[in-house]
């Protein structure tokens, strides 16, 4: 297993990598560009830029999340042929610099949804909540005032860009069902899966958050069947994904520990968090130890110490703890507790190995 870190970029994210560095084990960041507009081709001379930062931390590269799918590709539309040659562009890029993997996800509209960003837990921390009922009622266009209003800095998949567009963008996907969007998702992976191949890269999937239609927008990656069918799209390595415990274990029915023995040598990312689900259908973002939250972190870990897992895992969202002033999920403290917590199970399956021999 080889720990990264998402970390937004400099300017972009209020953790200097100084701090990062004092984390046990990470050996890489996380990255993307973040101010590139999604679907435009990523500057080299940007990219570049970013392995000069991490270089000087001694940090790898290796992991892109996101390089974002323009919707006009999840829409099928004409224009969506430009979009995905500038993918494949990009692709390229990173493959210069030493990218293995790109993290992408194919929801439409929005990446992650949540009702509040800063609910108050037990413990007088806070983290990301979803409430049932209230996305049930509530026009996602106040939905993403409210939620805006509360932050300053730019949340994957809520630019302010996309937000202009989205009435639009919710007319256009009335008429895309979940066939539909099964078929898009094939299209661009015919085309991109060779490339990626080509150029040595793994492309990785990210499931849909929450793993269900919310504002009746069609959602795919969301359960083990539909993972199934996803991977068989383009039968390739270079087709796999990145395992969210935290996004798939929403859905109580969902078994993360099973999907990482079935699904092996397909995972090049792993997310792992802990989410607490209600019956109701709520739920909120808790640390990652396996009795504060509904997914057992502990048997997940088992699964990827099992199947002997050499890719990539990151802490997910964390809680706001110790007064911490971050960016919403993507706190220093908590992930760094969580991270000590995932080194803590793996070394001791280790110890617990190499005693059996
Ligand atoms: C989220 C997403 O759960 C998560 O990891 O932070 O923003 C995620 O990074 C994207 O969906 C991946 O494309
Ligand atoms: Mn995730």
């Amino acid at each position: 297993m080889r720990m990264v870190f998402r970390w937004f970029g400099e300017g972009n994210d209020l953790i200097p990598l100084e701090h990062v560095k004092q984390i046990p084990g990470v050996e890489g960041i996380v990255w993307a560009l973040h101010d590139i507009p999604v679907g435009e081709e990523w500057p080299f001379d940007r990219i570049e830029e970013v392995k000069e930062q991490a270089d000087l931390h001694g940090f790898n590269i290796d992991v892109v999340e996101s390089v974002n799918i323009h919707e006009d590709i999840k829409l099928g539309l004409p224009s969506r042929d430009q979009y995905i040659e500038n993918y494949k562009r990009t692709i390229e890029k990173l493959s210069q610099v030493g990218v293995k993997v790109i993290c992408y996800n194919f929801m439409p509209v929005f990446d992650w949804t949540r009702t509040d960003l800063f609910k108050e837990l037990e413990d007088g921390s806070t983290a990301l909540f979803f409430e049932n009922e209230k996305i049930k009622d509530i026009d996602p266009l106040e939905l993403v005032k409210e939620i805006s209003s509360n932050f300053t800095q730019t949340m994957p998949g809520w630019e302010p860009e996309r937000l202009k567009y989205l009435t639009k963008l919710f007319e256009l996907y009335q008429e895309v069902t979940e066939e539909d969007l099964w078929n898009n998702l094939q299209y661009f992976l015919e085309q991109i899966i060779p490339v990626a191949e080509e150029n040595n890269i793994k492309m990785a999937i990210h499931p849909d958050d929450p793993p269900f239609s919310v504002f009746s927008l069609p959602r795919i990656i969301i359960n083990k069947e539909n993972i199934e069918r996803f991977l068989k799209l383009v039968d390739h390595p270079a087709n796999g994904l990145t395992l969210c415990s935290g996004s798939l274990g929403a859905n109580l029915n969902n078994n993360v520990a099973e999907m990482v023995r079935e699904f092996a040598d397909r995972i090049h990312f792993a997310h792992i968090r802990n989410v607490k689900t209600y019956e109701n259908g709520d739920f909120i973002e808790t640390s990652h130890r396996s009795s504060d939250g509904s997914v057992d972190i502990l048997s997940i870990m088992k699964a990827y110490h099992d199947i002997g897992f050499t890719g990539y895992a990151r802490p997910d969202h964390g809680r706001h703890i110790w007064d911490e002033k971050c960016r919403p999920g993507y706190g220093l403290y908590d992930r760094g507790l969580g991270i000590m917590y995932l080194w803590g199970i793996w070394d001791s399956l280790e110890r617990m190995k190499k005693e059996e021999v």
